[in-house]
């Protein structure tokens, strides 16, 4: 054990997490509190204080990897307000605690929201999906195992393409995938029965921050009268936008978009690569949680419910 500032280990989960190696809601929030259990064992410090102060640069330094998906700042606060003891020892014990804690209610949260999600989702029914996402994935995966016969219309999901990743998975679970660029998919849509989406943070009007190409996709949705609906566990309920916060929407390198030759080629243009967008809540027609199915203006409620006044976060400077 040592004793310093943040340990390598964490330095590498933030490594990964900003150069998308772990991506998406879910995993980012897994691999933060897995992180703070690395700093809790991993460095020593000879005061509570101390080790208190060693705990929040760590998650300061998680929390600046990527602005949009606020279950990380979430899970930063599960774990670190579980953080309670009068030496170092129990200091520690409580965030190991705590994160074994999140990580189990994480993994079962998915299990529950899928299952709820299952339920929209009807044998020979065809979903269509954007980017990838593990909660959306839940709901199909349920109801495969239910022994409903799925297809999927998969978008691509410009500019790193994670319907890649949605397609494969899909393919796996024997679903009959079909990708297509994001483009096309408004000609696919009156073959679809249902868009499904996660959602890196839901608003507390009901507004859902997603994958750029989201909002664009809804409309779409609507004006051929498929239903949204968004796959997200209560981790990504924001409680900052209860008390009026805007989501900050994440702006990658434009090397995402184009190579450097092209770039080279483009000449004086500026290219712009916003990674996330924010879906109105007129378009949404549920959000699917683990505690059960809510059109968008019932997020608000559920919000005070589960987050109350407590949104304190302890870490920040
Ligand atoms: C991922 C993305 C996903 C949500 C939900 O964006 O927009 O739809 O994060 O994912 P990125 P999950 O690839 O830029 O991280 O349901 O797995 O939490």
């Amino acid at each position: 054990m040592d004793s310093g500032a943040i340990h390598p280990d964490v330095e590498e989960t933030c490594a990964a997490i900003e150069s998308m190696e772990i991506r998406g809601a879910a995993s980012i929030a897994d691999a933060v509190a897995r992180a703070l259990r690395t700093q809790a064992v991993e460095r020593d410090a000879d005061a509570p204080a101390a080790f208190r102060e060693t705990m929040y640069e760590a998650a300061r330094r998680l929390e600046a990897t990527r602005p949009t998906a606020v279950s990380l700042p979430n899970a930063l606060r599960s774990v670190l307000s579980e953080m309670r003891g009068e030496s170092v020892g129990e200091l520690r014990e409580s965030v190991v605690a705590g994160v074994d804690d999140f990580r189990s209610r994480l993994e079962s949260a998915r299990g529950d929201l899928g299952r709820v999600g299952a339920n929209r989702l009807a044998d020979g029914d065809t979903v269509m999906t954007h980017c990838h996402s593990t909660d959306a994935m839940a709901c199909i995966e349920a109801a495969v195992d239910r022994g409903a016969d799925l297809s999927a219309v998969v978008k691509e999901t410009r500019p790193l393409k994670q319907g890649h990743i949605t397609a494969t998975a899909l393919a796996d679970l024997g679903v009959d995938v079909t990708l297509v660029v994001d483009s096309a998919a408004r000609q696919f849509l009156d073959d679809v029965d249902h868009v499904l989406v996660g959602a890196d943070s839901v608003a507390a009007d009901g507004s859902v921050v997603n994958k750029i190409g989201t909002s664009g996709l809804a409309v779409n949705a609507r004006d051929r009268d498929v239903p949204l609906v968004v796959a997200a566990q209560t981790i990504k309920l924001h409680p900052g936008t209860l008390r009026g916060e805007t989501v900050p929407i994440e702006r990658r390198d434009e090397s995402e978009v184009v190579d450097a030759e092209t770039r080279a080629e483009l000449g004086d243009v500026d290219v712009a690569n916003p990674a996330f967008d924010v879906t109105p809540p007129r378009y949404v027609d549920a959000v699917v949680t683990e505690h059960g199915q809510f059109p968008p203006q019932g997020v608000v409620g559920l919000m005070r419910d589960l987050f109350g006044e407590d949104v304190e976060a302890v870490w920040r400077e």
